[in-house]
This record gives C-alpha cells, structure tokens and sequence, in this order.
C-alpha cells in the first residue's frame, strides 16, 4: 500500500494517499532502543499487504555492504549501516537494484551523509530508500537528499496497525538536492569533516592555503574543530586589505591557530617597482602575472616545499576556469596532492556553514566584495554580477587566474 508524496518545484513536499487497510492485523513490535544489531530489532514484518521489512525488500534480502562487495550479485538490494563507508561503493553500484539505508535511530545524521554521498559524489541514480527510525517529519527532508522511498517502523506512528511500512515514493530531483534545508547543510558538513579527516590521515605534512576567504574560513572552522593536523597559511602578498591582515588576528584569537604568513621576497618586489612602477599589474596581463609570480606564486612554492598535500577553497562555481574542479587533484608540477573539498559547494552552503558555526568572516563581504584578492586587483561586484568580475576586472575572463592552480590534474 502506498501513501505519496509529492515534491513541488521549491523541494517542499505534500503526503497524501489513503491508509492501507489491513488483511492482518499487526504483531505487537519491539522498541527499538537503537543499540546493537537494529535489523533485528526493527519491525517484524506483517504481511500483506506490508511493504519491505527491514532484513527483506520485495526482492529478497537485503545484503550488508561487505556482502555486496565480496559477491556482487547483480538484481541485490543492500542496506547499509550508519557506520558503512559509503565510499567503498565507488565503483561498485552496477547491477544494484537498490540501496537501502538504515536509521536506527532518530536524529542519527549519518544516513543523511549516505544518501548525499550516493547522490552527489558517487552520482547514483537508482533507487534509494530510508529505512528504520525515521519519522514522517522527515519525509521533506529525506527525499530532498536523495531518498526516493521511505520504509516506516510499525512502531514508529501512533498505531502501529496503520503506520506498518507505508511506502512513500517521491521523484529524486536533482535540483532540489542542492538546497539550503538543514539536512542537506548537516550532510555538506559531515563531508567536509570526512574529507579532512581523510586528508589528515593520509599525509604527513598537509596545509589549507588561505586567503581568509569565506570558504578558506569555512575549512579553517572544521579543521580547528576536529583539531585536525592541518597547517594553515597565507600568502601575505604585501598587497592584502587591512580587512584581510585583520582577520588573520581575528583567527588565531578565536580559534587558537597560527597562521603562517608567507611573504615575498624583498628584491624581487623591489626590482618589479622599479621595472613597471607600484602598480604596473594594471599594464598588461604579463606584467600582472608577473606581479602575482613574485607575490603569490613564489611564496607558495616556499609555503609548500616539503609538504605532501595542500587544500584550497576553490569551488566550481567561481568561474568557467573553474567549472570543472576535482575535489581531489594532482599538483603536477610539484607531485603532491591538492584537495579542493568545497568544490561542489555554492556560496549559499558557505553562507549557511558560516552562519551555523558562526564564522569569523573578511568585513568586506558586507560592503560587496565576492571574491577578495590584493587590495589593488580586486573590487565590489554589484548583486548577480559574475563573482569574479571584481577580481582583475581589467582582463578578460579567461586570463583571471594568478597562477596559484595551473598544473593541476584532476584524479
Ligand atoms: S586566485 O587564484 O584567484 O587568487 P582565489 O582568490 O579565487 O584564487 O582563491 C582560491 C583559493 O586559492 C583560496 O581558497 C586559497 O586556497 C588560495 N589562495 C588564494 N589567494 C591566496 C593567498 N593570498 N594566500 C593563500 N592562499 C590563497
Ligand atoms: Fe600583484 Fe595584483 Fe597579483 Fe596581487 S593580485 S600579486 S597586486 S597583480
């Protein structure tokens, strides 16, 4: 029996349907107090006209994620724990019929983090179904990150008889997923968290490069926060905004972290004043890109001799030489690794990350800065303009880059 639930274009959702009447009527279910091995707890199943049990969809039984790895039988279904690590599925998702998600219980995120994981990284399309505690509060909030099909607790309603397993089917869309509801925000946040703890893990020597943007804030908060052993530094071009150098102090108060300050090497600033004049970047995209090699790019190659990996705010979003960021990549040129782990976010998840964990934020967003480099190089944009018109505002589009991210390849 089925209840829908429909999904309008802003993602909000509307259940409707009749109750199922019952052929049987319902075994009294054990609570579920969501510890140890849920699928034994979770509702015996009634049957029919029940939906899927939580050990059985309507094809059998559900395997567990290792049992799918170690045989891949094509036309499975697998339900996974909030434990699972879902990246193990990369790769691996031909022949699923479906993936089942279990919620042992309320307010447990993790199969939120699945469920965007699938979607968003992994780029599954098939079926996806919560299953276990969740409520029908969660409905909007489930199918907005991927879920197209939700299997209820017989105890999970006030009579059990009536909420025994009611499917709910919802179109996954696309668009919607990418919205600014506190589950997906959780789930972006759950991530980040993955991702550099990940980092942390994997390499001896990895720092954040950090202009003190909104996003390199952003990684700054999460790293702080899980006190991971992630270097931060920046690139003091000698250049930078008042606004900029404040929020270098602003940070090491807040969240007791250093941040290096790389700086250009006096002599060749002073050879370059001396060959274009101060601000001779204005001249030419050559004499720019010279500047930025003396004041940005040297210096990062100082900030990051020695190092195994870096990490940078960049996003997709920012521009069309963007548009197509891995969230992990090669830096060629030095054989180290480069994780960009905002690559998919919008300005509106940093918005809403940096609102949640109230991140100290560069005073000039408020007076319509978007993208902030060097103080000369760099101006407000006025609301819907491209984000980086007010980088280089000079040049054209394809040559705003300072030579910070080329040699790159994504893995
Ligand atoms: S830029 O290449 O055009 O200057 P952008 O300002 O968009 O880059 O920043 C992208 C990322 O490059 C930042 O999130 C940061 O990781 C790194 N970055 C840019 N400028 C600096 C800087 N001055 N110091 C350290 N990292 C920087
Ligand atoms: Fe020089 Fe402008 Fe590049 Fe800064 S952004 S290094 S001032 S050209």
């Amino acid at each position: 029996m089925t209840l829908l639930l429909s999904i309008n274009a802003d993602g909000e959702g509307r259940i409707s349907g009749a109750t199922p009447e019952r052929a049987v009527p319902p075994r009294p279910v054990p609570a579920n107090d969501g510890h140890g091995d849920v699928r034994k707890k979770i509702v015996p199943i009634v049957r029919p006209p029940a939906g899927p049990s939580a050990t059985a969809w309507e094809g059998g039984s559900y395997l567990t994620l290792a049992e799918w790895l170690d045989a891949p039988k094509p036309g499975s279904a697998i339900l996974l724990q909030p434990a699972d690590d879902v990246r193990q599925l990369a790769d691996r998702l031909d022949g699923l019929a479906l993936i089942a998600v279990d919620f042992p219980r309320i307010g447990d995120g993790r199969g939120y983090t699945h469920a965007f994981f699938l979607r968003e990284r992994l780029g599954y399309k098939g079926p996806l179904r919560a299953l276990g505690a969740v409520t029908a509060d969660q409905v909007n909030a489930l199918a907005r990150v991927g879920f197209d099909s939700i299997s209820l607790r017989a105890d999970q309603l006030a009579d059990p008889a009536e909420a025994a397993l009611h499917t709910f089917t919802v179109p996954y869309q696309g668009g919607v997923f990418r919205g600014r509801d506190t589950a997906n925000l959780k789930a972006r946040i759950r991530l980040l968290e993955l991702d550099l703890a990940e980092v942390a893990r994997r390499h001896e020597s990895p720092a954040l490069a950090s202009s003190l943007s909104a996003e390199d804030m952003v990684i700054t908060d999460a790293i702080a926060r899980l006190g991971l052993p992630i270097d931060i530094f920046t690139l003091d071009t000698g250049r930078l905004h008042a606004e900029t150098l404040a929020l270098i102090e602003v940070t090491a108060a807040r969240y007791g972290i250093e941040i290096t300050r790389y700086q250009p090497e006096a002599d060749a600033v002073a050879k370059y004043v001396t060959t274009y004049g101060e601000n001779g970047f204005y001249d030419g995209v050559a004499q720019r890109k010279e500047c930025c090699a003396i004041r940005k790019v040297k210096p990062l190659a100082n900030a990051l001799a020695g190092r195994d990996a870096w990490l940078t705010g960049q996003r997709r979003e920012q521009g069309v030489t963007r548009s197509a960021l891995g969230e992990r990549e090669n830096d060629e040129e030095r054989g180290i690794a480069k994780y960009n782990p905002l690559a998919v976010w919008s300005w509106a998840d940093v918005l809403a990350y940096a609102a949640h964990f109230d991140v100290p934020m560069n005073a000039l967003y408020a007076r319509g800065y978007v993208s902030i480099g060097c103080e000369p190089c760099t101006k407000a944009v006025r609301p819907g303009e491209d984000p980086r018109a007010g980088r280089w505002w000079w040049e054209n589009q394809e040559s705003r880059e300072c030579g910070l991210h080329t040699n790159v390849k994504t893995n």
